[in-house]
């Protein structure tokens, strides 16, 4: 490899990437896998991350898997201890983990809410936290959050989802602004319209075999006429996690196929 591709490596890093057993954060383990770095996921429950065990070996990838609730700030201190311990200093954190609830806003419980912006946002608060002191201590870290289309725009009943989205992208604009000395940079990536089990119900074929209208509106307003694949985001979080982008803080990479520029195609 020439020099300058070795800034893409991540050769003996410890990457964690939060709920990681399938959809983006597997995807995203698993690219960082290729380009050498150690895996650490979490799930929140055994069966979970004995899936997840089982993924990655069939992509034959030794990662590391613990069950953790990333909303428990003790399970998750403690979980930074073992990984340190029986893997070594997270180099590189994905606050992956995530929910959705679609519920209009008037008919939504607020107990509800607050557990979407529990996963959503204070649980990327709580394990960014648990892991800069090290990062701090080590002379370099990475924090990618990941964020959505719902950092920058709402719509009908994700209003939760919305808050939280959008309040990881200043969690992540802060983190950068209060660590960046240390050479920690924390940056998003914002997916599109990505086809994973959070995204399914909008995908759905209606009971005549037509399209969900929420599938026919996506690709319209999409300027790359598709849904994502979780593939598309392996090659922005690569770059995010390495030293390619140390001069790179406080961004949020959109990988949306366009939507954000779009206006969408006229019916
Ligand atoms: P997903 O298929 O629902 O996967 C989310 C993962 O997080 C699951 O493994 C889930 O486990 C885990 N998780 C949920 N709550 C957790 C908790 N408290 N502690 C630990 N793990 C927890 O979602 P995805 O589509 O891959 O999305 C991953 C991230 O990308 C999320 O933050 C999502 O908001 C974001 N995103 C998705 C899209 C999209 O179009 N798919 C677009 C933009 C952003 P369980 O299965 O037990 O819930
Ligand atoms: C929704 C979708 C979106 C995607 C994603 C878009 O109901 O609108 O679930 O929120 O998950 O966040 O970037």
């Amino acid at each position: 490899m020439n020099d300058f591709l070795k800034n893409f490596s991540l050769e003996g890093k410890v990457a964690w990437i939060t709920g990681a057993s399938y959809g983006i954060g597997f995807a995203i383990a698993t690219a960082y896998a290729r380009c050498g770095a150690k895996i650490v996921f979490n799930d929140i429950n055994q069966e979970l991350v004995d899936k997840g065990l089982a993924s990655y070996r069939e992509a034959g990838i030794d990662a590391t898997g613990y069950v953790c609730d990333v909303t428990d700030e003790a399970a998750v201190q403690a979980l930074v201890k073992r990984i340190e311990a029986e893997v070594g200093v997270v180099d590189i954190l994905v606050n992956n983990a995530g929910i959705i609830r679609r519920i209009p806003m008037c008919d939504m419980p607020a107990d509800e809410f607050k557990k979407v912006i529990d996963v959503d946002l204070i649980a990327p608060f709580i394990v960014s936290k648990a892991v800069i002191p090290s990062m701090i201590k080590k002379g370099h870290g990475k924090i990618i959050n990941i964020c959505s289309m719902m950092s920058e725009l709402g719509r009908e009943t994700v209003s939760a989802y919305a808050a939280a989205k959008g309040g990881l992208k200043m969690l992540t604009r802060n983190i950068c602004s209060e660590y960046g000395e240390y050479n920690i940079q924390c940056n998003g990536i914002g997916p599109g319209y990505i086809a994973t089990p959070q995204t399914a119900p909008l995908r759905e074929r209606q009971p005549d075999g037509s399209r969900h209208p929420f599938d026919q509106f996506i690709v319209a307003k999409t300027p790359a006429a598709r849904w994502g694949d979780t593939e598309d985001l392996m090659g922005p979080a690569v770059f995010l996690a390495s030293d390619a982008s140390n001069f790179v803080n406080g961004h949020i990479l959109y990988v949306d196929g366009g939507i954000l520029a779009y206006i969408g195609k006229q019916p």
